[in-house]
């Protein structure tokens, strides 16, 4: 097996040559994920809520460095329905995150599918002065446990990211750092090496790429070194469907937005039950409520 790496693959490849380099390092480059024009188009929907952000968070890995946008897929339609929406993205959140299980009543088998849920959608826009964060596992806040592993297996997971940069994000600009490889590591302390920095890649994208990313797997944004720009990124995360999500999805997006959103959309903010019986209101699924 090759040593882990960031692998760089066109949109148009089969997608188990991306499962495959998820499975193996924890992360991959997706090329032709968009274009400059959806991305202006992003950027502008985002621009004034980034804007009106005076106080900057130190909720998680934010060091109080970064101007926010939440609340994203209702803010953003671009986002939402060209970002969020993408069938990679989904079919990729699907493959790793999907539980099904089988149960008994009785003697009588019961077997369930559980489809994953938006979990949160932000913006994060660096500028300078923004220092590194902390290099950390975004499924720490599900309280995810991790066995230390040589290969992957199915709902090792239950996280998946979609990073979509505003602009070519570069080490001076602070590209995201990750460690491709340690999704399969365990929960005992990591050896990062004297300087913080041992297996540590930068992922330096273009415009127009995107970055899919397992919960479990070591990173943290990069310092922006530069003395002026801004580097914006679009991230979201996809979790399995029994998880609380990160971002409260029925106070962030008002049910008369919902109604709006493609059926897809909906169902993932979770206006749909999760079988068997998640998720209910008066023991019905919410679709019902949007009608
Ligand atoms: O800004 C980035 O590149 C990554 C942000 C991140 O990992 C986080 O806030 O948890
Ligand atoms: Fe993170």
């Amino acid at each position: 097996m090759t040593s882990p790496s960031i692998q760089r693959i066109p949109y148009s490849a089969p997608r188990d040559e991306f499962i495959n380099a998820l499975k193996k390092d924890g992360c991959v480059i997706v090329q032709d994920f968009t274009t400059l024009e959806t991305l202006e188009q992003a950027r502008q929907e985002v621009e004034p809520w980034l804007a009106q952000e005076d106080k900057r968070s130190k909720v998680g890995a934010l060091n109080g460095g970064t101007r926010t946008c939440t609340r994203l897929v209702g803010r953003s339609q671009t986002v939402r329905e060209k970002f969020f929406s993408d069938p990679l993205y989904q079919d990729m959140a699907e493959q790793f995150l999907v539980i099904e299980t089988t149960n008994w009543y009785n003697e009588e088998p019961s077997t369930s599918t559980t489809h994953p849920l938006l979990s949160i959608s932000i913006t994060m826009d660096i500028h300078p002065g923004a220092k590194a964060q902390k290099l950390h596992r975004d499924d720490k806040n599900h309280h995810a446990r991790h066995a230390p592993a040589q290969a992957y297996h199915h709902n090792r997971d239950m996280l998946l990211g979609l990073f979509v940069p505003g602009c070519d994000t570069t080490r001076a600009i602070g590209a995201t750092r990750v460690i491709p490889g340690s999704h399969l590591w365990g929960d005992e302390k990591p050896d990062f090496g004297p300087n913080l920095d041992k297996g540590v890649i930068d992922a330096e994208l273009k415009a127009g790429e995107a970055f899919l990313m397992l919960g479990s797997l070591y990173h943290g944004g990069g310092e922006f070194y530069q003395t002026t720009g801004n580097r914006m990124v679009h991230i979201m995360f996809m979790c399995s469907g029994v998880y609380r999500q990160e971002e409260i999805s029925y106070l962030s997006y008002p049910v008369e937005d919902v109604r709006t959103y493609s059926k897809l959309v909906q169902e993932c903010l979770g206006w749909k039950q999760s079988e068997p019986n998640l998720g209910w209101v008066d023991l019905v699924s919410p679709e019902a409520l949007l009608v």
